[in-house]
């Protein structure tokens, strides 16, 4: 009687307290700002390029249009705005001003604006109509300000910092909260610049004073995060054809980086001893093109190649900036809007029945109380399941109870505390047996891996390689439609 008790204790013990109860895991920095925490969770949000261009139909304005030829027939930014609602998008970044220098707003700096247009007899404001369309639709705005501008004779001197930041400013101060301001790489080249037509040069490395750019940013709206090729928050994915990388670290080693320099490879992957948190977004366009260009109205990507952009986007950490330019009448073409409503419901059939909730978590290791592997299933991205910290390898099996079809599973880091796996396996039960369905290096904040149909009684996903502990905050699985 007394030898088992001693042997029931312990696990009488474990049954009745779990793990014993420890501190949280130390940060692995560098870590996500506030902002930045908030920019992942949006995950999806419409780019819009509009601007005398969609009048010519080119892709680069030369800046010597004149202000007379922006003149949409049926403006409508609440279509916009709407639909991108409808579409399951968070927000809408617009090109208030692109490399020709016309600005969709009035702007006090320069006569090359709206203001000098036929629309709305000079007194229309694009700027103003998405900004209130955008309150409308809970949708979050933000601002593509091109530093290089074919159109300002100030280009390419010193004062035209001066004109860039007082038009930032503009953008900054009148139109409510902006979520994420657009530094675009393309700089310098030829242009009308106040009626020179010659080309000028500028050094992408010192020209443009970034740093004390980047200043009014964070004064003038503190919750803005800003993007280039090389941040400060977000950095470019590297390419325009929609692809995250697989391996996809939040972190760059910024300082030895800048906007318009040749990083494209680095951009993608980012540095796994990266000094600053600047995750990838995703530009790329539901056309061939950036600006509206009927002669593609027949080329516009289909819903199922919208899905697979999801996928190398929003299942590879990185967030999707899916440009949708409005037409000449100043809408959303129906085509592309149709394509739009239609990945959305493609998406939510991928994504229709977690097969994970209610089912049992079972880790190799705890780190303790609070940190149990049921915090994956919880549905709560504030609880995750975390290791000692001297365990850098660990997993944790889904037992679904009984044989169960899947074919996606999403995982996320807890990336509050830094980003961490470096390799990670997935395998099901099958039958007896267990099979490898799909491995990786990187998580972060988010990945959603396909691989074939299986039927799996459990699902075993391996922590391989972490820098420190691994914190796993949440785990779906999911039978989409197909094979
Ligand atoms: C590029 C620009 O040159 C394109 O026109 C477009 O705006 C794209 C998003 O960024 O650098």
């Amino acid at each position: 009687m007394k030898n088992s008790v001693v042997l029931i204790s312990p696990l009488l013990f474990l049954f009745l307290f779990g793990c014993k109860e420890v501190k949280p895991p130390e940060p692995i920095w560098p870590l996500p700002s506030e902002s930045q925490l908030a920019w992942h969770q949006l995950e999806y949000y419409m780019f819009v390029h509009f601007t005398v261009n969609t009048f010519t139909d080119k892709e680069w304005g030369y800046g010597d249009e004149k202000e007379s030829v922006f003149n949409p027939s049926e403006m409508d930014c609440r279509q916009w705005a709407k639909v991108a609602r409808d579409a399951g998008m968070k927000g809408i970044i617009i090109t208030a001003k692109h490399h020709d220098g016309f600005c969709l707003w009035p702007s006090n700096y320069t006569e090359h604006s709206v203001k000098n247009s036929i629309w709305k007899n000079g007194k229309g404001d694009v700027l103003r109509e998405i900004c209130i369309a955008c309150d409308e639709y809970g949708l979050k705005l933000g601002v593509y300000l091109s530093p290089w501008d074919r159109n300002s004779s100030f280009y390419g001197t010193p004062e035209y910092l001066t004109y860039y930041r007082n038009q930032l400013n503009e953008l900054l101060t009148e139109y409510g909260d902006v979520f994420e301001v657009w530094f675009d790489g393309a700089n310098g080249g030829d242009g009308y610049y106040g009626g020179a037509r010659e080309t000028r040069k500028i050094d992408n490395k010192t020209y443009y004073d970034w740093p004390n750019t980047h200043k009014i940013v964070r004064e003038l709206q503190p919750s803005a995060v800003m993007f280039s090729d090389a941040g400060p928050d977000i950095r470019w994915v590297g390419n325009e054809s929609g692809m995250g990388s697989l391996t996809n670290w939040c972190l760059l080693k910024k300082d030895e980086m800048y906007p318009g320099g040749d990083f494209a490879k680095i951009l993608g992957e980012g540095h796994e001893d990266g000094t600053y948190w600047v995750p990838a977004e995703v530009d790329v366009s539901i056309r061939p093109g950036w600006f509206y260009h009927k002669t593609q109205d027949s080329l516009v990507r289909s819903p199922g190649n919208l899905l697979e952009l999801y996928y190398s986007s929003v299942g590879r950490n990185s967030n999707l900036l899916l440009n949708v330019p409005p037409d000449r009448r100043g809408l959303l073409h129906e085509k592309d809007v149709e394509s739009l409503l239609a990945f959305r419901q493609l998406r939510e059939k991928e994504f229709e029945t977690d097969l994970v909730k209610g089912k049992k978590v079972i880790s190799s290791v705890c780190r303790g109380k609070g940190f149990h592997a049921s915090n994956i299933t919880d549905g709560n991205p504030d609880t995750y399941w975390a290791t000692e910290d001297s365990q850098t390898k660990a997993d944790f099996v889904i037992d679904l109870g009984a044989p169960t079809e899947v074919n996606r599973i999403l995982i996320q880091e807890y990336i509050s505390l830094g980003q961490r796996v470096r390799g990670y396996k997935v395998e099901a039960m099958v039958g007896k047996e267990w099979q490898k369905v799909v491995d990786g290096t990187t998580i972060g904040y988010k990945v959603i891996r396909r691989f074939p149909v299986v039927e799996a009684s459990k699902i075993r996903v391996s922590i391989s390689k972490s820098k420190a502990c691994p914190v796993i905050s949440n785990v779906e699985l999911y039978r989409a439609p197909g094979i």
